[in-house]
């Protein structure tokens, strides 16, 4: 009878082991710096600091698709683009609403990047990676 009184819990026990655990192991994580892709078509914060080796997390809080990239296809990309010798230009591709991209630096310098679809409209951000 006690046997299954414990069978006839136990996923409910399991439930509560599951819901008050720690939902992110921050224990071994690198640092992490987030960067918002807001609605009003900016980079947030920006310009932002970094250390070499930091992961960045760029979150679209916004209700539509972004991108980020030092990858051009226009003249005008091309002109604001830049990031340092010895660096690999990236691009995230679509980013949906509510979506994450993350990308680590690890080449110290100063990269200017955009949002593909914004970029005429300005959305352009800064992040200064400093040596260690
Ligand atoms: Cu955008």
């Amino acid at each position: 009878m006690k046997y299954r009184l414990v069978f006839a819990f136990a996923p409910l026990l399991f439930a509560v082991a599951c819901a008050t655990a720690d939902p992110i192991d921050t224990s071994s994580a690198e640092p992490v710096i987030v960067i918002d892709m807001q609605p009003n078509l900016r980079f947030a914060p920006s310009p932002q600091t970094i250390s070499v080796g930091d992961t960045v997390e760029f979150r679209n809080v916004s209700s539509f698709g972004h991108t980020v990239s030092t990858r051009p296809s226009t003249p005008e990309e091309t002109a604001s683009t830049a990031f340092p010798a010895g660096a690999e230009s990236f691009d995230s591709g679509n980013i949906p609403a509510g979506g994450v991209y993350k990308k680590t630096f690890t080449v110290p310098g100063t990269y200017t990047y955009f949002c593909d679809p914004h970029h005429g409209a300005g959305m352009i951000g800064t992040i200064i990676v400093k040596a260690s």
